[in-house]
């Protein structure tokens, strides 16, 4: 068994986007491509003696591989111990989670969430630090320098380690211990919430439908939900996590999970249903015949945390990322507790929770979560549902309806334009900076605009700016348009734009977004010139 160092050449296109480096499976297996960055996040963070890592993914093809190519350059590079989920398989929560439960330095979570697997599918590779969040900016910008400049990397030559069984191995004088993924986990969100309560609610024959999408969640929901809370098994379906996700789209919206919507929107539906992507951060929550908006769902979660057990003590502050629209700050206005508006990405909410400023985060994206970890959180979200639901006893409608007829509606649509060329793209957000200045103070019909920027953060803990995320065009009103350009993906560009418009008058409330929001589509369209410049005439995904 001997460590060694091999000499290799830098890539230019390793910069992490919004979560992580994103690539294609073909593009990770170039000859030293998972190595370089692999070699480059343990540069960066200079490994300390004794250190220990959490290593495991969302199962998606390449994913065991990956893990043996990491588990030898983990040795090589001086770790003390690797915790590995069975299987190679951790969620992005339970990994967070476990990071935090092992106070360990910090872990490597390979994902590219909602993304499509396969051999010609996408994968990812994430650095989380201690706190179990996911790395800061500062970080992942010196990662991709020092990717920039990589000469050797550290990798011992070792068999392949045994993953399928828990236990303890050693490779290199490096222990391995084969973990199981779901008991932490588990065991902290009984921690949280009231399962005799929601154990009473499904014995009562409230039936409830979970989608995992043949994604890394399956395992999890099966403990939970049928093992710990007694729910039929076919409770959850698409249970078993496949490296290609059944060639499905594991993204938790109304299209991609048509599957499920199927199911809620048709004869004899369950009560309550719930889906969650490929690494298990994000959740879609329905009612019978009813789809609960992501940004209202937070604003739901925080107006109601005070029957869940794990929050009755209140709720220091909630954020939400700039594009959610402001529903849940309504909340906190009532709860006299502030809210914190930040780019998207969860790598934000970090500090502000680290600092407890905030118990509550959110992203209109189908992400929720608190500082019970540093991820958002799919099925703590629906656990908090159903908690609520159990408390609560009325249907998931019934609970928004009155959210709205309490603090109003903020009715609230996200139009995705998926995989458009970049040039068309980027020329749709320079047209929109260089409307700025005519746009500030233009009438559309009633709507005036009070002002467009571009989006900027100054963290409220350590002070670091982040510029450029997302053009905003805020009407007198409060009505909102924001452009932004995702950083998630890996071919092409996709462009999202958000609307939002607020509606006191109940009567309206039971109104279809894209109804409500037709004046905004159309102003949307106008100003950034989208159909022409695209050739598309349609969104690829609306939520
Ligand atoms: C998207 C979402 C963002 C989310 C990110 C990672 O990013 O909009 O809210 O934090 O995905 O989620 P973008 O840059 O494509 O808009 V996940 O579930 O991929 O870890
Ligand atoms: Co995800």
């Amino acid at each position: 068994m001997q460590a060694g160092t091999i000499a290799t050449a830098p890539y230019t296109d390793q910069k992490p986007g919004t979560s992580g480096l994103r690539k294609r499976v073909p593009v990770f297996r170039q000859a030293h491509y998972l190595e370089n960055f692999v070699q480059s996040i343990f540069d960066t963070i200079a490994v300390p003696p004794n250190a220990t890592l959490v290593l495991g993914g969302d199962g998606r093809y390449y994913n065991r591989e990956a893990i043996q190519v990491i588990l030898r350059m983990a040795a090589a590079n001086g770790f003390m111990r690797v915790l590995v989920g069975k299987g190679g398989i951790l969620s992005t929560p339970a990994a967070s989670c476990i990071i935090r439960k092992y106070r360990t330095h910090g872990g490597i979570i390979l994902s590219a969430s909602h993304n499509p697997g396969g051999p010609d599918g996408d994968f990812g590779i994430k650095y989380n630090t201690a706190n179990g969040g996911p790395a800061p900016e500062k970080i992942t910008e010196a990662i991709f320098a020092q990717s920039k400049k990589i000469a050797q990397y550290r990798i011992s030559e070792t068999a392949d380690v045994e993953l399928d069984r828990t236990g303890d191995y050693e490779i290199s004088g490096m222990t391995v211990s084969v973990i199981d993924p779901v008991e932490a986990y588990a065991e902290l969100m009984e921690s949280l919430f009231d399962f005799t309560a929601i154990r009473k609610l499904l014995a009562g024959g409230f039936k409830i439908k979970f989608d995992a999408m043949h994604a890394v969640t399956g395992p999890y929901a099966r403990e939970i939900f049928v093992h710990r809370l007694g729910a039929p098994v076919d409770s959850v379906m698409n249970a078993v996590p496949l490296p290609d996700f059944g060639s499905g789209h594991p993204d938790p919206n109304l299209t991609y999970a048509h599957e499920l919507v199927e199911i809620l929107y048709g004869e004899d539906a369950p009560e309550f249903g719930a889906a969650s992507d490929g690494d298990g951060d994000r959740n879609m929550i329905l009612g019978k015949q009813f789809f609960v908006t992501p940004s209202d769902s937070l604003a739901i979660l925080a107006a109601n945390a005070h029957l869940v057990p794990g929050y009755q003590q209140g709720l220091a502050g909630i954020a939400r990322s700039m594009p959610t629209s402001a529903a849940a700050d309504r909340v906190a206005k009532t709860l006299g507790i502030p809210c914190y508006e930040t780019p998207t990405g969860w790598k934000f909410f970090g500090n502000l929770m680290d600092a407890g400023k905030v118990t509550l985060c959110g992203e209109e994206s189908f992400g929720t979560g608190s500082d019970h970890i540093r991820e958002k959180d799919g099925l703590w979200a629906v656990l908090f549902w159903l908690n609520i639901l159990a408390v609560r006893k009325q249907s998931v409608q019934g609970i928004v309806f009155e959210h709205w007829a309490k603090y109003g509606r903020n009715v609230y649509s996200r139009h995705d334009y998926e995989d458009i060329p970049a040039d068309a793209a980027n020329g749709v957000m320079k047209l929109l900076h260089d409307s700025f200045a005519t746009l500030k103070g233009a009438q559309f019909g009633h709507l005036q605009v009070k002002m467009c920027d571009d989006f900027s953060y100054t963290d409220p803990v350590d002070g670091s700016v982040s510029t450029g995320q997302g053009v905003r065009i805020i009407f007198t009103d409060g009505s909102r348009i924001i452009f932004r350009l995702s950083g998630t993906g890996t071919g092409g560009a996709t462009l999202r734009i958000y609307l939002e418009s607020f509606e006191p008058d109940v009567s309206k409330h039971h109104l279809d977004a894209q109804v409500a929001l037709a004046t905004l589509i159309r102003i949307a369209l106008q100003i950034s010139e989208l159909h022409k410049r695209t050739g598309r005439d349609k969104p690829t995904v609306i939520t």
